[in-house]
């Protein structure tokens, strides 16, 4: 199976976000969870990573509570993936509520290792065999995923000790860039030596964008060989964040036509919009599947864009759920769309040659424009002002 495969951590990278703090919600209620997971699986996402229980009673039950809704919402099979440090307790928990996979990890980079596992390499190395054979044994068919967090400050030689042992036991190997470090050159060397000692077992990768090269890193891992993408609603994660479920899609969808059928891209724009309906605030400016990418206000561009969209979008964002287009009226703003919105928007009875002047005066005045009096307000007053009136 070569399918390339969105692993969802929203439930719980997404909840290490400081955006959930800055908003105070600082975690999702089980209702907000189970309509955030119900617009995953509408959008065709299978995969979905949990906390590990003993993070608290309060997720515990939460996890138990979302894989039952999950299987009454689809009867397709889903992989409740239980995120777990490398020891039996963890996997015992994630188990008892339900999860059927298993994330592990354990970081042996030497900073991780001094500051976090308190173990050396060797000795990681042998608890993380001994807790991967043990669980192989008493679970031969599940999925099993390790990681080495902090994968890329940690040299390769040790990387490769560590895999060695754990490679014949699990089914996928991830790559985490714990604090976005890698730049996709060092991303696509890594997967190339990965692939080239371990090819049974597929790859994941988990990008943090603290440099603002997730996205980017995404790219170069699948181009490279990686399937298993990591990736939440909004990026939400620890820090600045992963690559958003949708920005990933969005992206992944020009290169591998097989995104558009797996996936229901359509539902890309309702989940955004619903995880900021849940936060109370907008959809990121900066996620690719965003209205922003369907508005304009700079003059030059908001005449263009009356007549023909593709002037200034390149992307089809109507396949993903954007189906509106936003002209803003506002300071930069010329006589066309002036034009246009006394014209159709105000149903004002108007000429090009009143738009024109009325632009003049429009732009004279636009220092008067702010919270106070909006953009439609000053445009409006000073319509009424050249005399114009309504259609009747
Ligand atoms: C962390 C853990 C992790 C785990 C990634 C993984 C990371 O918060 O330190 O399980 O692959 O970024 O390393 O999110």
């Amino acid at each position: 199976d070569q399918r390339i495969v969105i692993v969802d951590t929203t439930f719980r990278d997404g909840q290490q976000s400081p955006l959930l703090f800055d908003t105070e919600k600082y975690r999702f209620s089980l209702e907000e969870k189970k309509q955030l997971l119900a617009g995953l699986i509408e959008l065709g996402v299978t995969h979905f990573e949990f906390f590990s229980p003993v993070v608290g009673e309060a997720e515990a039950e939460d996890v138990r509570e979302l894989i039952a809704y999950a299987k009454e919402l689809t009867p397709k099979p889903l992989h409740f993936l239980g995120h777990c440090r490398t020891n039996l307790l963890d996997v015992e928990k994630a188990l008892e509520v339900g999860c059927n996979g298993l994330n592990l990890y354990l970081g042996v980079s030497p900073l991780a290792q001094r500051h976090n596992a308190q173990k050396s390499l060797d000795e990681a190395v042998a608890l993380a065999e001994g807790v991967l054979r043990e669980v192989r044994a008493a679970y031969p068919q599940m999925y099993l995923r390790f990681s080495a967090e902090d994968a890329f400050r940690t040299p390769l030689a040790d990387l490769f000790q560590l895999y060695d042992v754990v490679y014949p036991y699990v089914n996928t190997l991830g790559l985490p860039d714990t604090v976005g470090i890698a730049e996709p050159e060092d991303v696509a060397q890594v997967v190339s030596a990965l692939r080239e000692r371990y090819p049974r077992a597929a790859l994941e990768g988990h990008f943090h964008n603290d440099r603002g090269l997730a996205l980017a890193n995404v790219l170069a891992a699948v181009r490279a060989g990686v399937r298993y993408i990591d990736a939440s609603i909004w990026g939400l994660a620890e820090r600045s964040g992963i690559p958003s479920v949708t920005g990933v899609l969005f992206n992944l969808s020009k290169r591998y036509p097989e995104i558009k059928e797996e996936y229901n891209l359509s539902q890309c724009y309702p989940l955004n919009v619903l995880m900021a309906s849940i936060l109370g605030t907008l959809v990121p400016y900066t996620e690719p599947v965003s209205l922003t990418n369907r508005t304009h206000t700079a003059g030059v561009h908001q005449k263009a864009v009356l007549n023909e969209k593709k002037v200034y979008e390149a992307h089809n964002l109507h396949d993903f759920g954007v189906d509106k287009n936003q002209l803003l009226l506002g300071p930069l703003s010329g006589w066309n769309l002036i034009y246009y919105y006394l014209k159709e928007v105000e149903a004002f009875e108007i000429t090009k040659e009143q738009a024109k002047r009325i632009a003049q005066e429009f732009k004279s005045r636009t220092g008067e424009i702010g919270r106070r009096k909006k953009p439609e307000e000053l445009l409006r007053e000073i319509a009424l002002a050249h005399g114009l009136s309504r259609h009747p």
